[in-house]
């Protein structure tokens, strides 16, 4: 068995969980001791630092005047053959079927040697992006060409398997944390009165802002918030809602209650200063801000949808209601913030949770072995 592997990863750059989860494997890996090679049209946005074994090969924009956009897919492959060529990579890891997976495999038709190719399913790209009926084929083929196919959650499994002719195994390889990154010890007062009075509750939200993340909910939860203490409403980055939301605030009266940070570099860093976590989000086949939450000792009340119930403990780490329920959200938020010490033991709990259940050690390792059984079955 090879013991140190070349390992391309193909991932969007954006900032996004899959990119993410992308970046924090690879640094993973490299700490391991493999090569890892990022191939994007842009770095990866957490990959802030440089690392020794790790690279990251730019796609390159390819435009002509006679097509209507730019031929992001074929730079993409020409880009994957490129590099394994030049590095001799033992296997793609594609995060997202459509394209990166699909570019895997072309790729790997047309280079010196072919290559077996892991492709993980973050979510979007089978329940949004994947359920165009064009697109859904070109899905289902790039999963069936994958060597292995794995992906976040039990629930994104069971949808797939649903959704999907998949003739083959899907592994569940749940995402993971890094807890010296994600910690309590990252509350900072003087950031925290850049946010709130030091008499507030913080009520944070933090996500893209696109309409799956239910944004209107956040406001409608917190305008019904009903408990003695006060609080302040953060909402943490900025996407295509932004402004329908601060529309929402002003006919509500309260924009003088909410802080719009806008996108933020290391959201950890506000993440440790919330007293309580909102994501009451459509869809989400796992939640990434939910476990960032949970590292950091912050409670969490979210929905109830697709993958959050294998991250979050009801009751124990934070609690879960259908979407549109702001009137059970407020009312539970209420609850964790009458109690300072109800908080903290949620906090705590939640903690201990990412720790065990999400460890970044265990679950590299859990790639590599998926690495291994690729190489010997391709
Ligand atoms: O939904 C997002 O904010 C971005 C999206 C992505 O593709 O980057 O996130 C998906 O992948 C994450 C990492 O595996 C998961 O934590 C998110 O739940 C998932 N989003 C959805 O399923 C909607």
């Amino acid at each position: 068995m090879m013991n140190k592997l070349r390992i391309g990863i193909v991932c969007h750059p954006s900032i996004g969980g899959s990119g993410l989860v992308a970046t924090q494997l690879g640094i993973g890996l490299a700490k391991l001791g493999h090569e890892v090679h990022f191939i994007a049209h842009k770095r990866p946005f957490k990959l802030i630092q440089n690392y020794s074994n790790v690279y990251f090969h730019e796609v390159d924009e390819v435009n002509y005047p006679l097509f209507e956009g730019p031929l992001h897919t074929y730079s993409l492959t020409a880009k994957i053959v490129e590099v394994v060529e030049q590095y001799q990579l033992h296997l793609i890891h594609a995060h997202y079927s459509i394209p990166h997976s699909l570019c895997a495999f072309l790729a790997s038709n047309i280079c010196q040697y072919s290559f077996p190719i892991v492709t993980t399913i973050h979510g979007t790209d089978v329940t949004i992006v994947g359920q165009d009926n064009a697109i859904k084929r070109l899905n289902t083929f790039s999963m069936n060409q994958s060597t292995l196919l794995t992906t976040v959650s039990n629930f994104q499994r069971q949808y797939i398997q649903q959704e999907f002719e998949i003739n083959q195994p899907i592994n569940v390889v749940h995402n993971f944390i890094d807890a010296n990154d994600f910690t309590p010890e990252l509350v900072d007062q003087n950031l925290r009165r850049t946010l709130a009075n030091d008499d507030e509750k913080i009520l944070m939200h933090v996500s893209n802002f696109r309409p799956l993340k239910n944004t209107q909910t956040v406001v409608n939860a917190f305008s019904q918030l009903h408990c003695d203490e006060k609080v302040r409403l953060v909402l943490v980055g900025s996407g295509p809602d932004i402004e329908k939301i601060k529309q929402q605030c002003s006919q509500l009266n309260i924009l003088d209650r909410v802080r719009f940070t806008g996108s933020v570099n290391k959201v950890e860093r506000y993440i440790a200063n919330a007293d309580c976590l909102i994501q009451p989000s459509y869809r989400e086949s796992f939640c990434m801000v939910i476990l960032e939450a949970m590292s950091c000792g912050v409670p969490t009340v979210s929905s109830n949808v697709d993958g959050i119930p294998e991250v979050v403990e009801e009751g124990v780490t934070g609690f879960m209601h259908p979407p549109e329920d702001a009137q059970s959200m407020a009312s539970t938020i209420s609850k964790i913030f009458a109690d300072n010490q109800y908080q903290q033991q949620l906090g705590k709990a939640g903690r201990a949770r990412a720790i065990q259940h999400f460890n970044t050690e265990i679950k590299v390792n859990q790639y590599v072995d998926c690495y291994h059984q690729t190489l010997a079955i391709h």
